[in-house]
């Protein structure tokens, strides 16, 4: 086992004997939502998992360890201590040789649970091609990183500070099946509908698993995107956010918001122009989320 890695006993434990785990990730904790939102919703997705008869791993970096399941005073610490860095695939060797924190982002959650041997991921929304690339280049390593790492991401799509259209297209060319469940339209995070046709569909958990297997015994390389649209109750449709989404993304243009400090800009003022209610949505998919993701580690345990 990798050195630098620290398994928590119980999930150890679930690895070896096969049973289902799913990893959750920090980025969305500490630099996603605002405390006491963020622990509560970091707690209550931990048991969500738990009732869907699989073990949360929650993974950060603390004092330059990798750590795969988190202690209730470790959650405490990602969700409230100013110093978590956002910390994607180049942050993991800084930070470890540094003994520093790091908050994992999709990608660096998604090579942490590879090297632990977790193949399923509950999260909110990827990162992905942001809107005007061409120019700017920024296009998260979380894409980059599903053409690398064997894991299934599930997700609510991506959202619409995004390029939708060419983040599809990267996933394309990086070979990542993505599937929508229940519907054969990708959703955008708050709302059910991108304005783009899925890739692929599925209809339950026990389908989504298969193509896992297969894709793996196949051996390609690489993870899938499960996109799970948010329950038509806690949506907010496209045409009643995307007003804020473009505040946003003007804000930001004009402060001169870029890089990694992006994604957390654009989020923190999406949430304060809808006044929470981006929020509220936020927390209703990720429980969503919590929910299948649960069902698929089951689904591959079985
Ligand atoms: N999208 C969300 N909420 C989030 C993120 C994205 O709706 O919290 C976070 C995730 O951790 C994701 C990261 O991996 O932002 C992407 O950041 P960047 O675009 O800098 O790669
Ligand atoms: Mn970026």
């Amino acid at each position: 086992m990798n050195q630098y890695l620290d398994i928590a006993p119980e999930i150890a434990e679930a690895l070896r004997a096969g049973q289902p785990v799913v990893a959750l990730e920090s980025t969305i904790v500490a630099h996603g939502m605002p405390y006491p939102q963020n622990l509560e919703t970091a707690q209550s997705v931990e048991d969500i998992v738990r009732d869907g008869g699989a073990l949360p791993a929650t993974i950060a970096i603390l004092d330059g360890r990798l750590k795969v399941g988190l202690s209730p005073q470790e959650l405490q610490r990602v969700a409230q201590s100013p110093d978590m860095v956002k910390a994607s695939i180049r942050d993991i060797p800084v930070l470890v040789a540094a003994h520093g924190n790091g908050a994992t982002t999709v990608a660096s959650t998604m090579r942490i649970a590879a090297m632990a041997g977790i193949q399923v991921f509950v999260t909110g929304g990827i990162g992905g091609v942001h809107r005007g690339a061409s120019k700017s280049f920024d296009i998260s390593a979380d894409l980059e990183e599903m053409a690398e790492s064997n894991v299934a991401v599930v997700c609510a799509g991506a959202k619409s500070i995004l390029d939708i259209g060419l983040t599809l297209e990267y996933l394309e060319t990086a070979g990542v099946p993505v599937i929508t469940m229940g519907s054969d339209i990708f959703p955008a995070f708050y709302s059910r509908d991108s304005g783009h046709k899925s890739p692929f569909t599925a209809d339950s958990a026990a389908e989504i698993a298969a193509v896992m297997r297969a894709k793996w015994e196949l051996g390609l390389k690489g993870g899938l995107v499960i996109a799970n649209p948010i329950p038509l109750a806690d949506e907010i449709p496209a045409a009643e956010i995307d007003r804020q989404i473009q505040g946003a993304l003007v804000e930001a243009d004009t402060t001169g918001y870029r890089g990694k400090a992006l994604t957390p800009f654009l989020l923190k003022r999406v949430a304060a122009l809808t006044e929470g209610r981006s929020l509220v949505a936020n927390i209703a998919l990720v429980r969503n989320n919590a929910r299948l993701g649960a069902a698929i580690a089951v689904a591959m345990a079985g």
